[in-house]
C-alpha cells in the first residue's frame, strides 16, 4: 500500500523520532512548477523513498521499504529542476516501481526540510545533501592545517541551513594540544558540540559513532581531514576510498560523489568530497542577517548605538566592546567581518 503524506511515514521507515521532522511540509511539489499539490495522497501505484546515491548515466538509487531501487528520472521531470531544485542525496522522492524488479522511475521530489550546499564562485551552488538533521564538520589538527576561520565558515553554513552542527577535531594524534585548547576556549561556551578523534590512534571513534546514531548526517570538511577514514573506522564494510596525504593540497579529492550510507545503529550518513571554496548556498542571505548566525553577536542584537550597526567600525558598537572586554573571541569577530564582506561583495555582483 502506498503511504500518504498525511502520515509521518518517513521517520517511521527510518526509525527516527526527531522533533525537527515537524518541519516537513505535507503535500507533493511538482518539480516543474515548485508548487505543492493540495492532494496529500501519492499518485496511485507510487511510493515515497529516500534518494541515497546518484549513479552514473542518469540512474539514481532510491531506498524504499528497505529495498534498493535503481531509478531513472521520468522524462517529463528531467529538465525542470532549477539549480537549487536538482536532486541530491537525502531527497525524498516519489517513485513508481517498474515492471522489472529493482527498477523504478522518479516522478517527483518532495519538499525539503533543509539543504546544504557549497558555493562555486560565479556558478550556481552545488548541493551536498538535503533533509539532514546534522552537519558533521570534520577538521584536522594538522595536514591540512587547522584554522579557526574554516571552522566558523562551516558553522555559518550549518546555521544558515538551520542544521545542527557537530564539530569533529580529527588527527588529534598530530595535535600537541594547541588546536584543542584554541577550540575549547571558545566554542563549547557558545553551545557547540566538539568531539576529538584520531583514526590512527583509535581515539573517540565510539563517541563519533554514537553521535551519528538515529539521524541523517552529512560529513563535511576540507579534503584530507579524514572524513572517509572516520566513516570506515565505524564500519569497515563501507570501504570508502582513503586519500594519500602526499596527494592532498594538489587539488585532488579522494571522495567524489555524495552517497548516503546506512548506519548499523540506525540512521544514515553522507560522506562528501572535501570542499575548497565554501560559500553560503543561501544566496538570499542578507549581510545584515549574518549576525544572527553567530550566537554571541545575536545575543547583543539591538544594543549598539546604531540600530543598523554592522559591527565592523561603527562607534559605540556593543560587539567591538565585547571583543575589547574579552567576552567575544577576536577570531570570531574577524570571521564575521570576513563573511560579511563576502556576502556584501556577492550582492554587488
Ligand atoms: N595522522 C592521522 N592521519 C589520519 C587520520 N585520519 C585520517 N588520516 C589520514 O588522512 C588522509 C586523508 O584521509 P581521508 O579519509 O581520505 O580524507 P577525506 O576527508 O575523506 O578527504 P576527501 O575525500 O578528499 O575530502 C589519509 O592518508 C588518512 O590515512 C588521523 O586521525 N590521524
Ligand atoms: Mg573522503
Ligand atoms: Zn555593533
Amino acid at each position: 500500500m502506498a503511504p500518504t503524506l498525511t502520515q509521518p511515514w518517513w521517520p517511521r521507515a527510518l526509525g527516527l523520532t526527531r522533533p525537527a521532522l515537524d518541519h516537513y511540509h505535507r503535500g507533493l511539489v511538482n518539480p516543474a512548477t515548485g508548487i505543492a499539490d493540495t492532494d496529500p495522497a501519492l499518485p496511485f501505484g507510487c511510493a515515497a523513498g529516500l534518494l541515497v546515491a546518484s549513479g552514473r548515466g542518469g540512474t539514481w538509487e532510491v531506498e524504499l521499504d528497505g529495498q534498493r531501487l535503481r531509478c531513472r528520472l521520468r522524462d517529463s521531470v528531467r529538465d525542470d529542476f532549477d539549480p537549487l531544485g536538482r536532486l541530491v542525496v537525502g531527497d525524498r522522492v516519489v517513485v513508481r516501481p517498474g515492471s522489472e524488479p529493482g527498477r523504478g522511475a522518479i516522478e517527483a521530489r518532495l519538499p525539503r526540510r533543509s539543504q546544504v550546499g557549497r558555493g562555486r564562485g560565479e556558478k550556481a551552488p552545488t548541493l551536498i545533501a538535503a533533509n539532514i538533521d546534522q552537519l558533521v564538520i570534520v577538521l584536522s589538527a594538522r595536514m591540512p592545517e587547522f584554522t579557526l576561520h574554516t571552522l566558523d565558515r562551516y558553522l555559518t553554513i550549518a546555521a544558515a541551513a538551520e542544521v545542527e552542527p557537530l564539530v569533529v577535531l580529527n588527527k588529534s594524534d598530530l595535535d600537541d594540544g594547541t588546536v584543542q585548547a584554541e577550540v575549547e576556549a571558545v566554542y563549547p561556551a557558545l553551545g557547540y558540540r566538539i568531539l576529538r578523534t584520531s583514526v590512527t590512534a583509535g581515539l573517540g571513534i565510539e563517541s563519533f559513532a554514537a553521535a551519528l546514531a538515529g539521524c541523517i548526517s552529512a560529513v563535511v570538511g576540507p579534503s584530507g581531514a579524514g572524513k572517509s577514514s572516520l566513516l570506515n573506522a565505524i564500519d569497515p564494510s563501507y570501504r570508502l576510498r582513503i586519500g594519500q596525504v602526499m596527494a592532498m593540497g594538489k587539488g585532488r579529492h579522494t571522495t567524489t560523489g555524495s552517497r548516503l550510507l546506512r548506519l548499523d545503529c540506525g540512521g544514515w550518513v553522507a560522506d562528501t568530497p572535501g570542499i575548497k571554496t565554501l560559500g553560503l548556498v543561501e544566496t538570499d542571505l542578507e549581510p545584515m542577517a549574518l549576525q544572527h548566525l553567530f550566537p554571541e553577536l545575536d545575543a547583543l542584537f539591538g544594543t549598539c548605538r546604531f540600530a543598523n550597526c554592522t559591527h565592523r567600525s561603527e562607534p559605540d558598537c556593543a560587539v567591538s566592546r565585547g571583543v575589547a572586554a574579552g567576552r567575544i573571541a577576536p577570531s570570531r569577530h574577524a570571521s564575521y567581518q570576513r563573511l560579511f564582506d563576502e556576502l556584501e561583495a556577492a550582492r554587488r555582483r
